[in-house]
């Protein structure tokens, strides 16, 4: 079925041009494929469509894709917030058995249908502002049957909402009590239990968390060679706390996003560039972990490396379901622009996933986007706490808000 989708005021962010704009632009989707996009005025002529749609005149933007979150989990953690409040830091609650901890309690004790109902309601948070693509790491689960479990939902979301839904294995993400003092061996079983995760087809890629409270850069490592061996990327939580050179490790293994990365270091940043691995920045557990070291933005800038922007959605540092407000907080936090956090949100978010099919209005591009009651794309990253999302079409085909 071929739809032409007049009347809208395009940043497609493919072109020379800021934004990639286009003041009276039109898309002819396909199927679930953009064939054309441009301005109305340059429309081919003879052009058959089955249907034709008068979006009104709104900004269209490509569909949102958020690169970094933990969406399945049991559980809160507001009252591990009070305690930071009070002056406790994330690394001591962690390391007094709260944090992630925590969380892997209450989401190995919630069944299946509480585990599926609350990640679909978040799901359906983010979809309301535009989001069509979503990544969902396990790392709640920390045995081969809960980080299943946990896979599993994920995928069943890609089901049953109109979302593309990437799965990441994140088993190194903290260790589980019954592996206390045992960390190598905890290692052990992640390798051992990646590869029947993998033939289920529950796996997309393969995470960890490099950190002091965490897994070692030679425990990383032996994750990603279990990686390699089955053909599965990599990604890493690289440099969130302290420098302990994941990012350099990760590019080693052509790594497709670092994420976090306030503390990376020049090498880091040499590294992700020449490996063309793109930096996730996470604005939301920097502000909710009220941490002071900013990401070395303009180096990146420098160096030519994409940066994509994600919510880290989970219980414990980014308690957020706002992709939005990620802008936002890009701009204002880490002095990014509005046109780089829209394409964080958008193409290098989709590279950060490995996907090229996304991210952009052009020819080839799957057919998701955005019409949003806005004028102009840098009042994406302006106003917040407002939701100015009007439609939303994926694949082609107009989804409820
Ligand atoms: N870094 C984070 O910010 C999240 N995971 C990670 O590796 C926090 C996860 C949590 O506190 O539950
Ligand atoms: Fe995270």
């Amino acid at each position: 079925m071929k739809t032409l989708w007049r009347n809208a005021r395009l940043a497609t962010l493919a072109g020379p041009e800021p934004w990639g704009w286009v003041e009276h632009g039109a898309l002819l989707s396909d199927g679930d494929t953009i064939r054309w996009a441009g301005a109305q005025a340059a429309l081919p002529a003879g052009l058959q469509v089955d249907a034709e749609v008068d979006l009104g005149g709104p900004l269209v933007t490509p569909g949102l894709v958020d690169c970094h979150t933990h969406l399945v989990y049991g559980g809160q953690r507001a009252r591990e917030f009070e305690l930071r409040l009070q002056g406790a830091s994330y690394e001591q609650i962690a390391r007094a058995g709260g944090g992630i901890r925590s969380t892997v309690a209450a989401t190995r004790a919630a069944s299946d249908e509480q585990l599926f109902a609350s990640a679909r309601q978040r799901a359906l948070a983010l979809m309301a502002e535009g989001v069509s693509t979503l990544e969902i790491k396990s790392g709640y689960g920390l045995s081969a049957e809960h980080e299943a479990r946990c896979l599993r939902i994920a995928r069943r979301l890609g089901r049953e909402l109109p979302l593309t839904v990437r799965t990441t294995c994140l088993s190194a993400h903290a260790l589980p009590p019954e592996f206390d003092g045992r960390a190598d061996d905890y290692i052990d079983a992640v390798c051992a239990w990646l590869p029947a995760l993998h033939t289920a087809g529950l796996v997309d890629a393969v995470d960890a968390f490099c950190e002091h409270i965490a897994f070692t850069p030679a425990q990383t490592r032996r994750v990603f060679e279990a990686a390699q061996r089955l053909g599965l990327p990599v990604k890493l939580h690289a440099e969130q706390l302290s420098d302990q050179g994941g990012a350099a490790l990760a590019a080693s293994f052509h790594a497709l996003s670092c994420d976090h990365l306030e503390w990376l270091s020049a090498d880091g940043v040499r590294a992700m560039a020449a490996a063309g691995t793109v930096a996730v920045l996470l604005p939301g557990a920097f502000y909710f972990l009220r941490e002071t070291k900013l990401p070395p933005v303009q180096a990146l800038r420098d160096a030519g490396v994409p940066i994509a922007l994600a919510s880290d959605h989970n219980p414990g540092s980014s308690p957020g379901l706002s992709l939005l407000l990620m802008l936002n907080m890009a701009c204002t936090l880490f002095r990014m622009t509005p046109e780089e956090a829209l394409r964080g949100v958008t193409a290098h978010g989709a590279r950060a996933l490995g996907l090229h099919d996304r991210g952009t209005l052009a020819p080839g591009q799957r057919a998701d986007f955005v019409a949003w009651d806005l004028a102009h794309p840098n009042e994406l990253a302006y106003w917040f706490g407002h939701n100015p999302c009007r439609r939303r079409i994926v694949a082609g085909v107009e989804t409820g808000r």
